[in-house]
């Protein structure tokens, strides 16, 4: 087993990191939270070691799908309000403008991510679990931005990412009355994919992660860069992009060993090119 300070992942083996634990398993790399006598409440520390961790996965060319859950009966609690309570407005801000830059570092990861939010995903925790591609929920699994009980606004991507999930009735309903919701709701809404037993979730979403990982890599990322880059231009511009996109992928081996494996009716073994 290797210590480090802040986040590493080995091959096959269990890391421990101070607050972020990095788990390889095979392609799929677990990062779970890992404050839970604070309910995995994001502090800078914390935040920063989650935009290294995010990084460094994206990093590794073996990594096909990674799972983001959290220790204990939280996913994450929101922005640690006890480090908050110090901060003047200069300070505040500097402390979004690192939420943002942790949760950006995840969203640009290159591979699929899934949320699989075990408990409380509160304020930040549920501004985070957005910054994945999809989010499974157990059936403990609570969501909701409560700032306005605080006298703050959400800080970490609550206005933009949650609107997009949910839509504007709904983002505004749970930013303005700062109620949470459970996962039944959150399901029903589209903020959660899909529900899970607490016993299940985490299984249950590395299995997806493994499944993810038979499949071509280079068509898979693509993909994701397509959906992603899609949402920010008009959709006319979006289809150019799933066009170029499209027919890039022709020049691949990867396209030739799937198209090649399906007609010989055996499974495909792509090489990432
Ligand atoms: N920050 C710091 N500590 C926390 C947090 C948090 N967000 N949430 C829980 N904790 C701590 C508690 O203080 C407690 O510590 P201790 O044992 O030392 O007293 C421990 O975790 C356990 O919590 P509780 O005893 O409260 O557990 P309960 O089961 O009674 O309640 C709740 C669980 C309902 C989740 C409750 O802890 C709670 O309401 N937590 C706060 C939730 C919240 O308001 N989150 C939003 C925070 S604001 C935010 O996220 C803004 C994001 C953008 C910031 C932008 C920066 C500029």
């Amino acid at each position: 087993m290797t210590i480090s300070r802040r986040s590493a992942c080995v091959v096959d083996s269990p890391t421990v990191s101070d607050l972020v634990r990095c788990e390889r398993r095979g392609p799929v790399v677990v990062l779970t939270l890992n404050r839970p006598d604070a309910l995995n409440a994001l502090d800078a520390v914390t935040l920063e070691a989650l935009r290294d961790a995010a990084q460094e996965a994206a990093a590794d060319p073996d990594h096909r799908a990674l799972v983001l859950t959290g220790e204990g009966r939280a996913f994450a609690a929101g922005a640690d309000i006890e480090h908050m309570r110090k901060l003047d407005a200069s300070a505040g801000r500097a402390f979004s403008q690192l939420g943002h830059a942790a949760l950006d570092a995840l969203e640009a990861i290159p591979f699929p991510t899934i949320a699989a939010v075990n408990g409380y995903a509160l304020g930040g925790g549920c501004e985070l679990a957005c910054a994945c591609d999809w989010i499974y929920a157990s059936t403990r699994a609570r969501f909701g931005q409560p700032e306005v009980g605080l006298g703050l606004i959400p800080g970490f991507g609550g206005t933009s990412r949650l609107a997009r999930r949910v839509g504007l009735a709904w983002v505004k309903e749970l930013v303005l009355s700062g109620e949470p919701i459970g996962a039944d709701e959150a399901q029903r809404i589209g903020l959660v994919n899909r529900v899970f037993e607490p016993d299940e979730l985490l299984e249950k979403a590395v299995a997806t992660a493994e499944s993810i990982a038979r499949k071509g890599p280079v068509a898979v990322a693509l993909a994701k860069r397509v959906l992603q880059d899609g949402q920010d231009v008009d959709v006319r511009v979006a289809h150019q992009l799933e066009q170029n996109a499209f027919g890039w992928l022709f020049g691949t081996d990867d396209r030739v060993e799937g198209l090649d494996a399906f007609l010989a009716k055996r499974d495909p073994k792509f090489g990432g090119r």
